[in-house]
């Protein structure tokens, strides 16, 4: 049976393929986050089915939501790991791998419990169209976000991973980053996003949005947190205080990789 050290000899593996010289910004870790946040997000309360219990996006269905289009590099740079530590679960790996690189980048330490299970089948996996489309706005967000459970300060939180990170053409369509630091973990994009006067782009009939210099990017469903006022106001809070945002992300970056997980008694009891 696994114990503690062993989940550390799995963080230690998953800081080790953080630099990846010659991707994207050098780095893994934006896109590991991406795939803990995929992995989670199918999550619907009504129901209770999605989530990161079963890591389902190895299975074609789900990995072939256009949504997840380059989640494929994250996958492929966590598999020697998975082959190193076969008795970590893919779901708790992809998920553990999100919060260590949340860390590694400067970010807040994300609390995190293993006990996910694999699920077997292809028909396991939740419907297609659960994730959000970064062409809507804020009633698109907050319905897909209200789904999972979450409120409108948490949602903020979320979105806050956008510190990190960048879109490609060949996946969402969308092209850039959205700070000057995308392998730095901050709360650069809700300084950004209140601080620059930001403009209409069409990248091949994707409508974004570009700052003065045309160096850095907000997809419509970011600008949204600045037209709705309820969301802005606590844009303006994480703005101005950096602590405050990491506490409150680091508490709803945790939730989300709990959503729809149980554990029986004897497994959680051994944690
Ligand atoms: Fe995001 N995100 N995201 N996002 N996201 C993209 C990239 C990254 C939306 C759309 C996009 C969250 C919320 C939303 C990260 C983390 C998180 C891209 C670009 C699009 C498009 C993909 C590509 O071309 O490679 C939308 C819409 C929402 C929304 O909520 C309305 C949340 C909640 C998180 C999170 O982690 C908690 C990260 C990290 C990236 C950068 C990936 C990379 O490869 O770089």
């Amino acid at each position: 049976m696994s114990n503690e050290k062993d989940y550390n000899a799995v963080r230690e593996a998953i800081k080790q393929i953080l630099p990846q010289p010659g991707y994207d910004d050098g780095s893994a870790g934006p896109v590991l986050v991406r795939l803990a946040w995929h992995a989670s997000g199918t999550y619907d309360i009504h129901t209770n089915t999605g989530g990161s219990n079963g890591a389902t996006m190895r299975f074609a269905m789900e990995a072939n939501d256009p949504a997840n289009a380059g989640l494929e590099h994250a996958r492929k740079f966590l598999e020697p790991i998975k082959q190193k530590f076969p008795w970590i679960s893919y779901a708790d790996l992809w998920t553990l791998a999100g919060v260590v690189a949340i860390e590694e980048m400067g970010g807040p330490v994300v609390p995190w419990r293993p006990g996910r299970k694999d699920k077997t089948q292809e028909d396991e996996c939740p419907p297609i169209g659960r994730l959000p489309d970064a062409a809507h706005t804020q009633q698109h967000v907050r319905d897909v976000f209200y789904r999972m459970g979450f409120t409108d300060r948490e949602i903020v939180a979320l979105i806050g991973a956008h510190s990190i990170g960048r879109c490609h053409k060949d996946r969402s369509g969308y092209d850039g980053p959205w700070t000057y630091t995308p392998t730095r973990f901050s709360n650069q994009f809700f300084v950004l996003l209140l601080s620059i006067s930001w403009s209409v782009k069409n990248v091949n009939g994707n409508i974004q949005f570009k700052d003065h210099e045309d160096e850095l990017m907000m997809l419509p469903a970011d600008i949204a947190l600045i037209i709705d006022p309820k969301f802005r106001e606590i844009v303006e809070i994480y703005a101005k205080d950096k602590k405050v945002f990491f506490n409150d992300f680091a508490s709803a970056f945790g939730k989300l990789l709990e959503l729809g997980v149980t554990r029986n008694v004897s497994d959680a009891s051994k944690l």
